[in-house]
């Protein structure tokens, strides 16, 4: 399709879409120049992160005005996330106007109640029914399934009022909160949640708007009045973790430890190959995978930016995988072997631009969390978490955690936060603190795990990936104990990790420590139980879950 044009002002991953887009067998073009978006037959507008950010990069690029022009034209235009936010008259978020399209301004979540971002999978509820005219095929209110879920990351959100809501194609619920999830009217459609994320689910959305001409048939839109429900349609995250590294050839593989030690205990002593990246991210897609993480175990060794191998895992995983990918391992300021220092945003925006949604930040979360304490609990706006942030949004930047457990008898015998252990310590302890690690655990810190991660909660990290040393490839099940605690001390989302043996484990974790996601690496690398056994499993105990999309 010519006149196709996608509107970037550089904030984040727009390679998915991308990819997505060529999935469904079309080329787009990137606006270059306020002039492209009048030259535009069809616009999408991707936008992610902070809402101020946005419009002072449209208004400094000097799209604002063309884009407001284009909408008024009759074009057909598609909005995501903060794309979709840009449309109304401001944001909570910041002092910035928006475009002032849609009344309303978009407001936070309340965190008091649940974790925030609203980060994952949700239903949505169809407010109208809406036909495109001239469409391929019969499709009507662009795709969007009441029976499927999207993948939602946001802090924000807009709401529906009397002034709006002739606006609203569909809503959902988060906690007890009711938001816009999708708007339409004329040739405006535009989706709070990433269609370019959402599985085929999402990927039916973007072809309803690249096949139809954007003009809605309006006798054909019916009207309902939202309601909310008692409880929320949020679903709970099941992740496949893969861990990467050279192997003794050099080859880049897929390995697993135990407790972190990723060589055969028996006969050869080679690094454990379980598998090539690029193809177990796909295989767990089509099984149903609500995320994928790369984690980079040997990142510490130190690598010039533009040969990260990582970059091209993502860049080859994101032209088939759609849904969420994480890359963790080396996110931190890296100097090239000629001396040329890469802050750690600029890593990080490498990982974006190839595919990735969320960095993971592992050790050099730890030493920020040091330099915070002894910085007072002041931030410098200098950390990688802080930079990081600021330019792609918090729900990009995720903190990995590997702590082990420290026993004592008492907690009087440490300064650190303690928890009392299910199963006594080796001496009989009946407590422990968990100890924050660095270098894929091979230096323990004097930092535990609840002074790391509110720490890093107030230097903007958005999601906490709790794994346990001990526990990490037992297959004994998660560390109730220790992500109970950090559930507790954050208001952030958590994903459990470490331990996963059975399908009964997936449901233990949700059920008595409220993580909004649960991750597993050995049990599906070595096939013992498949994702979709897992699903199920969960699903039958009562905790909604994505259903697996064809
Ligand atoms: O410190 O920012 O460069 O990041 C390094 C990253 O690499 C960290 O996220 C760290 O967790 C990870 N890492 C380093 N060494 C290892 C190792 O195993 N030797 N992997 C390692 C940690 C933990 C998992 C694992 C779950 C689930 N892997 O994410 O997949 O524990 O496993 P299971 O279900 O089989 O029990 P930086």
């Amino acid at each position: 399709m010519s006149g196709l044009y996608m509107l970037d002002y550089g904030a984040g991953n727009v390679r998915s879409l991308v990819n997505a887009i060529n999935h469904l067998g079309y080329d787009i073009t990137f606006v270059k120049d306020p002039s492209d978006i009048t030259k535009a037959e069809k616009l999408i507008f991707p936008g992610v992160g902070d809402f101020g950010f946005a419009m002072r990069s449209l208004r400094s690029k000097g799209y604002a005005e063309p884009l407001k022009e284009y909408i008024a034209s009759g074009k057909p235009f598609m909005g995501i996330c903060v794309g979709m936010q840009s449309l109304f008259e401001g944001s909570d978020e910041s002092e910035e106007l928006g475009l002032g399209i849609i009344p309303g301004k978009t407001a936070k979540f309340d965190n008091s109640t649940k974790a925030v971002p609203h980060m994952g999978w949700n239903h949505t509820q169809l407010l109208k029914n809406v036909k495109l005219q001239q469409q391929v095929s019969q499709d009507v209110h662009y795709n969007i399934d009441e029976d499927k879920t999207y993948y939602f990351v946001h802090s924000y959100a807009g709401r529906v009022n009397e002034k709006n809501k002739d606006w609203v194609l569909a809503t959902t619920q988060y906690g007890d909160e009711l938001f816009i999830a999708a708007v339409q009217k004329d040739n405006v459609f535009a989706t709070q949640f990433h269609p370019e994320k959402s599985g085929y689910a999402g990927v039916n959305i973007l072809k309803s708007f690249l096949t139809g001409t954007g003009i809605v048939d309006q006798s054909a839109v019916i009207c309902k009045e939202p309601v909310k429900s008692d409880k929320d349609t949020f679903t709970k995250r099941i992740i496949a973790c893969l861990d990467v590294r050279a192997n003794d050839n050099g080859d880049l593989v897929v390995t697993k430890g135990d407790q972190y030690d990723v060589r055969e205990t028996e006969g050869s002593n080679d690094v454990r190959n379980l598998g090539k990246p690029v193809d177990l991210a796909k295989r767990y897609f089509e099984e149903g995978a609500d995320e994928i993480t790369f984690l980079n175990i040997t990142s510490f060794r130190n690598c010039p930016l533009g040969d990260l191998p990582m970059l091209e895992v993502l860049k080859r995983t994101s032209e088939t995988v759609f849904v969420p990918l994480t890359i963790g391992g080396g996110i931190r300021d890296v100097t090239d072997p000629d001396g040329t220092v890469h802050p750690a945003f600029e890593v990080a925006g490498e990982y974006f631009r190839s595919g990735a949604d969320k960095v993971s930040i592992g050790s050099d979360a730890v030493y920020c969390a040091e330099n915070f304490y002894a910085n007072g609990g002041k931030k410098t706006g200098k950390t990688a978490i802080e930079t990081i942030a600021e330019a792609y949004g918090s729900q990009a930047v995720v903190i990995s955690v590997d702590p082990r457990r420290v026993y004592v008898k008492d907690p009087s015998e440490t300064t650190h936060n303690t928890v009392k252990n299910s199963k006594v310590g080796p001496n009989g302890e009946e407590y422990c603190w968990y100890q924050c690690t660095v270098m894929g655990g091979r230096e323990g810190r004097d930092l535990d795990v609840i002074q790391l991660v509110t720490a890093c909660e107030k230097l903007g990290a958005g999601e906490i990936l709790l794994n346990c040393m001990d526990r990490d490839g037992t297959n004994s099940g998660f560390e109730l104990e220790l992500i109970n605690s950090v559930r507790q001390a954050v208001s952030i989302p958590v994903i459990a990790s470490s331990g996963a043996g059975c399908v009964e484990d997936f449901v233990e974790v949700f059920e008595k420590t409220g993580a909004e996601a649960a991750l597993a690496a050995g049990i599906f690398h070595r096939h013992e139980v498949p994702i979709q056994a897992v699903k199920e499993f969960v699903k039958q105990s009562g905790v909604p879950v994505r259903p697996i999309d064809a």
